[in-house]
């Protein structure tokens, strides 16, 4: 993200793109050449390296082309959104976080919510997925970076595991942390970015119906890529703001720190909320490249949320507040 100048930044997603499209094309071909129930077996085999069989399988009518948008705008499909990713504690290269990350373990881990809450608890993850069942939530995803997925979510609103702990009434902010262990994530042994990646959320924000916790895709539990076996997904804001793999959830009085504005101030704000008027320093955020698709895209100011979650930013500068 910002290590690399614009210029580095087109070559290096052309060549990331050629390989990712032609592995696409490959894994299309398979596809088409197999069954609705080779393809369920495909999809099986993806989504369970070590880790234990999916418990939030819930079946779907067509796992190809049965998620769509309120809207109708259809859902990437799978192979892109589990192949081109951004988790710099495997690798900063989209195409080479899913191969390293494949091993990673998720089994056992728990969630630890406290601060200003009258019910801290520590939460096993399977515990907290029983609790508050995941449903699909199809979402329009779009990063800083000016790409966009439509993703079609599992999960459950953050409001269900809040309204567990019971926050206090001074309490205005949540920070979240991912996990910090360099065995299990490599790239958290250099210092690409300081670790572990941090990031917040106004409360008012994190109770907001769209704001949830996913813990799968397409049906099936999370890849580790993703950011199994838990991340936080912000329709209306920046990917950034998507923490993964979550360990610590902490409710506070003081706005929290993030990872990227901490690393560049000027180039990333703590709201970051999608908005095609107010430019990244270094490019400009009016459209976006849909993965999947040829040509660009307008941006729609938050992300085509402004509807729901426009009235959490009333009498608020989004030039200043960015
Ligand atoms: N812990 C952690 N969370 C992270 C990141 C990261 O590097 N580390 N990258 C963020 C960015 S920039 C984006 S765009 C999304 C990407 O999510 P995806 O790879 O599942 O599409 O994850 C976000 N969450
Ligand atoms: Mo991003």
């Amino acid at each position: 993200m910002l290590i690399k100048n614009p210029d580095d930044i087109k070559s290096s997603e052309i060549t990331d793109e050629k390989h990712f499209r032609n592995r696409r094309m490959f894994i299309r071909g398979v596809a088409l050449a197999t069954t609705a129930t080779a393809t369920g077996l495909l999809y099986r085999k993806l989504a369970t390296p070590n880790q234990p069989p999916p418990k939030a399988d819930v079946a779907q009518a067509d796992p190809v082309s049965g998620y769509l948008t309120p809207s109708g705008e259809k859902a990437t499909p799978f192979d892109d959104i589990t192949n081109y990713n951004n988790f710099y504690e495997f690798s900063t290269n989209k195409g080479g976080v899913a191969p390293r990350a494949k091993n990673f373990v998720t089994r056992p881990w728990t969630v630890e919510v406290g601060g200003m809450v009258h019910k801290p608890k520590t939460f096993d993850i399977d515990d907290l997925i029983k609790l508050a069942p995941p449903e699909d939530r199809v979402y329009r995803f779009r990063c800083v970076e000016a790409w966009s997925m439509i993703i079609p979510w599992l999960g459950f609103p953050l409001k269900r595991l809040l309204d567990e702990v019971e926050p206090m009434g001074s309490a205005k902010y949540l920070a979240f942390t991912t996990l910090l262990d360099p065995e299990r994530m490599p790239n958290q042994r250099g210092d690409v970015l300081p670790w572990p990646y941090v990031e917040g959320l106004r409360l008012d924000e994190a109770m907001h119906p769209l704001t949830i916790l996913a813990t799968g895709l397409y049906g099936k539990m999370l890849l580790p890529q993703n950011g199994a076996p838990i991340r936080l997904v912000v329709p209306w804001k920046y990917g950034f703001k998507s923490i993964k793999s979550i360990v610590k959830i902490a409710i506070t009085d003081k706005q929290p720190p993030t990872t990227w504005s901490d690393a560049a101030p000027d180039e990333y704000g703590f709201y970051s909320n999608v908005n095609p008027e107010v430019s990244h320093p270094r490019w400009s955020q009016a459209t976006e490249r849909r993965i999947g698709e040829w040509g660009r895209r307008d941006t729609l100011m938050f992300n085509g949320y402004g509807d729901q979650v426009a009235q959490l930013y009333t009498g608020m500068d989004l030039k200043v507040n960015f």
